[in-house]
């Protein structure tokens, strides 16, 4: 064991951070293993510090949708930290990056940037409250928002891996108004609409959930939100965090065609670096302090290094819109494989795929819970011992970036068809 060995990293770490991590599913505890320590990674490839390579299926769990280290992402960030980290003060690049957005997605016609997902969503859950003048917000059950107070309701992702869907420390007067509904269901939905009338703020779902593994949305189903938000005066807020700029440059609003009244997006709006952002109709983002009297700041927002790797990412997509195509074929051809070669359920929507170990159809929150969890866990473990990096959770995603081929998608499949083969 070296003193760069993840042992001996983690047993540091743990004795001046939380659980050992800044972020609770690296932690490995689901899986049983000590986390590995990533020290550099390009392309679809990281590297930890003993020295392993990995095939990585996480991407920084979605922002990496050009591969880790791309050289123009990476020249652009380099030409502007020359120039100066941070000035809190307003700057050429994020006015590029709204300008780049706004022209070339339909519903955003204002965007405020800030520093994460989190920030976009807690931001943009004041804003449908301001707007409307309106308390209650509908969420979806298995859904994962970030970990602002009234979305850590039956959350996804870590609060759904560990258990704690409903976190402490979350008082009851942060939750009351958030109102729970089930994914896919559109009758859940009028329900607590009619229950509530006049009091909705706003509905806001992942039009893909990619938090408790992935669930596509049913056929038909974001319509009938929308519908559903039109006929009782809600706001419907599409949290893009994952989807933008991934299913599609204007993410799932441009794939399924249904307009959302806001929308939040982080991860490949960033590049990699810290951003999160929340946009919409003039009418309602004119309600964002200085305009209006929604207040919300930061320091950091904008950050020109942050600009610049967001700029760089999405000049690329919009200047190659088949690398969408490509992308979406990948994941389509990763999930057929999976599905024929070990049998379980795989869910897919564009370069977003998930097995679960049940072999029943997994449409919601209950279906996702019901996956073996102790099956994922021993087939991450192998994996990982193959050279296959994926998140150490039944309830991510996997998510493919433009440097994967054909070849190393087949090599995937196959690892895992022979670990499902030799079994437990
Ligand atoms: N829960 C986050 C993904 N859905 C994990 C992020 C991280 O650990 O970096």
């Amino acid at each position: 064991m070296t003193e760069r060995s993840a042992e001996i990293l983690f047993e540091r770490a743990k004795k001046v951070m939380p659980g050992g991590v800044n972020s609770p599913v690296r932690a490995y505890k689901s899986v049983g293993l000590t986390p590995r320590f990533i020290e550099r990674a390009q392309g679809n490839r990281i590297y930890d510090t003993e020295g392993n390579e990995y095939l990585d299926y996480v991407g920084s769990w979605g922002p990496m949708i050009l591969g880790h280290a791309d050289p123009a992402v990476i020249a652009a960030v380099k030409e502007k930290a020359e120039k100066g980290l941070s000035f809190g003060a307003c700057t050429e690049a994020e006015v590029e990056l709204a300008e780049l957005i706004t022209s070339n997605i339909a519903h955003v016609e204002m965007i405020r940037m800030v520093n994460s997902g989190t920030e976009a969503v807690m931001s943009a859950l004041r804003l449908a409250r301001g707007y409307t003048k309106k308390d209650k917000i509908i969420k979806f059950e298995g859904c994962y928002h970030g970990h602002s107070d009234a979305m850590l309701v039956k959350a996804g992702s870590g609060a759904m891996t560990f258990g704690d869907p409903d976190s402490a420390g979350v008082t009851r007067g942060a939750a009351e108004d958030t109102l729970l509904a089930r994914y896919n269901d559109l009758e859940s939905v009028e329900t607590l609409m009619k229950e509530n009338r006049d009091e909705i703020a706003c509905v806001i779902v992942e039009p893909t959930a990619a938090n408790m593994g992935v669930v596509p949305t049913a056929e038909g189903f974001l319509k009938g939100l929308r519908e559903l938000c039109d006929r009782y005066g809600a706001l419907l807020l599409f949290d893009e965090v994952i989807t933008g700029f991934r299913l599609a440059f204007g993410g799932a609003a441009e794939y399924f065609g249904v307009r959302p009244d806001l929308v939040t997006y982080g991860k490949i709006i960033g590049g990699g670096m810290p951003v999160g952002a929340y946009g919409g109709s003039r009418e309602i983002m004119e309600n964002v302090s200085p305009c209006g009297s929604v207040y919300q700041a930061g320091t950091l927002s904008g950050n020109p290094i942050a600009m610049a790797a967001g700029l760089a990412t999405l000049h690329r997509l919009l200047k190659e819109p088949e690398l969408y195509d490509r992308i979406n074929a990948m994941g389509k051809y990763l999930a057929d494989g999976l599905r024929e070669k070990c049998g379980f359920t795989v869910n897919q929507l564009g370069s977003l795929v998930c097995m679960f170990y049940t072999h029943d159809p997994v449409t919601d929150y209950q279906s996702a819970a019901s996956s073996d969890t102790q099956g994922f866990a021993h087939v991450f473990r192998e994996l990982l011992k193959r050279g296959i990096y994926v998140a150490p959770s039944q309830f991510e995603a996997m998510f493919l970036n433009i440097c994967f081929t054909e070849e190393e998608l087949d090599r995937t499949i196959e690892i895992y068809s022979e670990i499902v083969a030799e079994g437990r």
